[in-house]
């Protein structure tokens, strides 16, 4: 962790420069008939969970280059997730990801007990293959035609539970690389049924305090058609599967120019949206940092999420899931952090008695603008304030790097191999 005198530090010399803007923004919001303060409570109430997987340097299937410093196993990565929620107050949870966050659950929660930090959802990992188990998964593995892979498959998701049981955590993620290369290769229906099939048996074994999150995505590694390939096949298992089954959003997982404010409003409908992987994409499955490319489309999505926030039952569960490849991964989880928190608060801020009349008038041009306003309104003085109110930093970025945390760190980690493709 960081030093508590460098990040008070650090906000000292932030401090009176916070206070003029934070109330210089009070004012304006004042004017409007909006309460800085209820603001800033929400903003102080939200959290989303870094992906365990995220503090590594990620990398593309031609090359890895890993930073100084990377972490070297979970124990490390729950250190980094430890600085990330220290500096931001934001991250409360991480997402573990089995196996490569496999550890004894006693050792899981004893670190992050110290650090001051719990368990969100945990990941099962299908699309690779698994040291010490014998089948492969490279034609598929919940929907394998073996039923002997499938079953394998089947085991490592209650395997994930079990863990998850001893640690907290009240989720399974199930993303899946199951598809097909070749027109022909695979029976579209029949695939989906033996999925899920396999499913079902995974469901039976869920806790009754636990939910199951479906997470589709349109393609990749299968290039021509994948199983869960988009937010109607996913529905579809939900509902098939039972009420503790919900959909799981990865804002990265959509084909160009789908409108995911509308599957987030139609999920919530359904009462199956479960929850997000937040990142930004240009191209697919870029796993770019949040808010760094559509940073409107994040702050629309909220926007609904905000609209609809008194749904009976809601309860999202909000993770990043990005791949950082030319950044300190810790700098971008804290950036990203900071981007889905301020897409939340603009979306609070949305004068939605205002946006409603402009609805009933059928006043579209007023109605955007509405939406606009909100979003152009710079609430990082609320932001700062919620971080300063919790004995985080004001600056995050700016402490980290005063702090000295990569230096330190990377003296005494060993330095990770490079060369070589891999997502993590
Ligand atoms: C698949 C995915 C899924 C995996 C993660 C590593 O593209 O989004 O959530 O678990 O990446
Ligand atoms: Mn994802
Ligand atoms: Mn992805």
């Amino acid at each position: 962790m960081i030093e508590t005198s460098i990040i008070e530090a650090e906000n000292a010399r932030r401090q009176a420069g916070l206070a003029q803007d934070y109330d210089a923004l009070g004012a304006r919001l004042a004017r409007n008939g909006v309460e800085i303060e209820a603001l800033t409570r929400r903003a102080t109430g939200f959290g989303v969970a870094i992906p365990s997987w995220g503090t590594g340097t990620g990398g593309t299937r031609f090359a890895r280059f890993p930073g100084e410093g990377e972490p070297n196993g979970i124990m490390d990565k729950l250190d980094d997730c430890g600085v990330i929620q220290q500096l931001t107050d934001a991250t409360p949870r991480v997402s573990l990801h089995i196996p490569w966050d496999k550890a004894d659950p006693a050792d899981l929660m004893a670190k992050a007990e110290e650090l001051g930090l719990g368990f969100d959802a945990m990941n099962s990992n299908t699309f690779q293959n698994h040291e010490g188990h014998p089948l492969s998964y490279k034609y598929g593995s919940l929907s394998h035609v073996d039923i002997a892979t499938r079953q394998q498959a089947i085991e490592h998701n209650i395997e994930c539970i079990e863990i998850g049981e001893k640690i907290g955590s009240k989720a399974l993620t199930v993303w899946i690389g199951d598809g097909s290369n070749f027109p022909g290769q695979t029976s579209l229906s029949r695939q989906f049924d033996r999925y899920l099939e396999s499913m079902k048996r995974i469901y039976a074994r869920l806790p009754g305090d636990w939910r199951i999150f479906s997470e589709h995505k349109i393609y990749e590694p299968a290039f021509y058609s994948t199983v869960v390939q988009d937010w109607g096949t996913s529905l579809m298992i939900a509902q098939e599967l039972g009420d503790q089954a919900q959909c799981l959003v990865d804002l990265g997982h959509h084909a160009p120019n789908v409108n995911i404010e509308m599957i987030v409003a139609r999920l919530i409908r359904a009462g199956k949206l479960g929850g997000f992987h937040f990142n930004d994409s240009k191209y697919g499955d870029d796993d770019l940092d949040s808010g760094t490319i559509e940073p409107f489309r994040l702050f629309l999505v909220f926007n609904e999420l905000v609209e609809l926030e008194d749904t009976p039952g809601l309860n999202l569960a909000h993770m990043i899931d990005q791949s950082h490849n030319v950044t300190d991964p810790i700098e971008s989880l804290i950036v990203s952090a900071g981007e889905i928190q301020r897409a939340y608060v603009q979306a609070s801020l949305v004068d939605r008695a205002a946006l409603e009349g402009y609805r009933q008038e059928n006043d579209a041009l007023m109605a955007a603008a509405t939406l606009r306003a909100a979003f152009r309104t710079d609430v990082e003085p609320i932001l700062a304030e919620a971080r300063r109110r919790a004995g985080a930093a004001i600056d995050p970025v700016a402490t980290y790097r005063a702090a000295g945390y990569r230096a330190q760190v990377a003296a005494r980690r060993p330095k990770a191999a490079g060369g070589g493709g891999g997502i993590v």
